[in-house]
């Protein structure tokens, strides 16, 4: 089925402290993003690079915390073009380091609550994302929107987040690195958790598939997050945190398609690619196969499984 692709660059990346990110959107496009969308039949709207929102004074309690400012400025900007984007069909956000997902979710979910519909979050990272601003060692706040959409306190001073995912409706896949903090509040939120540990055993389509059903029958909207490093870094170098272990070329594309087939997927975040590391655009042509197989490319069209 045709859809409207609505491209969102948001070169964001005071989340983390590698430079290049900021390069991430420009790097996407160089790579073919429109046109591998276009080629498959769909309607592709690129709205351009946004900047973030004026600059508020906003301090943490937390001394690790940098760029607080900016990361809320860039909340307040993407939470608005992400929800008017969903009435106009599915938003991709191109980052930019991973905090761009504490907006993109946030309106996104703002959206979801307007329609009445559940909202599901499928997270494909090696890491959990699961501090807050106040838990966070690191300062990077990169490593907090999970905690956010999830509805965690801690988040002073970032608009209150408009309607909390529930945690069962989140679902980490992939994650290899998870610090203590972490940890620790995931033992007491029923996030599913696909761990490395998990898809060494079970493979990738079992878990994925017990998911999307999940979404098919509550009915609900699904948003895919897509951190560069859920990927192994051999195969997608152009990362800041590269953690070994990670999935496969192949079990990405099937992923991929799995999402494709359940027709589920209603908006995508595409993050942390940084194209300063990157060899020969290696990385960031991936991702954008990794989108063409997100939105129906095909080796061989056979008749598909149904989530319906
Ligand atoms: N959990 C660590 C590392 C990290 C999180 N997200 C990324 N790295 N990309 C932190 O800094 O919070
Ligand atoms: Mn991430
Ligand atoms: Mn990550």
């Amino acid at each position: 089925m045709p859809r409207t692709c609505i491209l969102i660059g948001a070169p964001i990346d005071a989340g983390q402290k590698v430079p290049g990110c900021i390069m991430g959107p420009a790097a996407f496009r160089t790579a073919g993003l429109a046109r591998a969308l276009s080629d498959l039949g769909h309607d592709v709207q690129d709205y351009g690079d946004m900047t973030a929102a004026p600059l508020r004074e906003v301090t943490s309690p937390n001394p690790a915390v940098h760029s607080l400012p900016e990361i809320v400025a860039w909340t307040e900007a993407l939470a608005q073009a992400g929800a008017r984007a969903m009435q106009a069909g599915m938003p991709i956000f191109l980052g930019g380091d991973h905090s761009l997902s504490l907006g993109s979710v946030a309106g996104v979910a703002a959206h979801a609550a307007h329609a009445g519909r559940p909202l599901f979050v499928l997270w494909l990272d090696a890491h959990s994302d699961f501090h807050t601003p106040a838990t966070t060692q690191t300062g990077n706040l990169h490593g907090t929107p999970v905690a956010y959409l999830a509805g965690r306190d801690g988040f002073d001073g970032f608009p209150p987040f408009p309607a909390a995912v529930p945690p069962e409706n989140i679902c980490l896949f992939g994650i290899r690195s998870v610090d203590p903090e972490e940890h620790a509040a995931l033992l007491t939120h029923e996030v599913e958790i696909n761990d490395m540990r998990v898809l060494d055993e079970r493979g990738v389509v079992a878990p994925l598939r017990s998911f999307l059903e999940r979404v098919a029958s509550a009915r609900g909207m699904l948003h895919v997050s897509l951190d560069v490093d859920f990927l192994d870094p051999t195969v997608a170098p152009a990362v800041g945190t590269t953690v070994p272990g990670g999935t496969t070329f192949r079990e990405a594309h099937l992923v991929m398609e799995l999402l494709h087939e359940s027709g589920l997927v209603t908006s995508l975040d595409l993050v942390e690619l940084n194209p300063f590391l990157d060899e020969r655009g290696r990385t960031a042509r991936l991702m954008v196969d990794l989108v063409a197989s997100l939105m129906g490319r095909k080796v061989f069209d056979r008749p598909t499984r149904s989530f319906a």
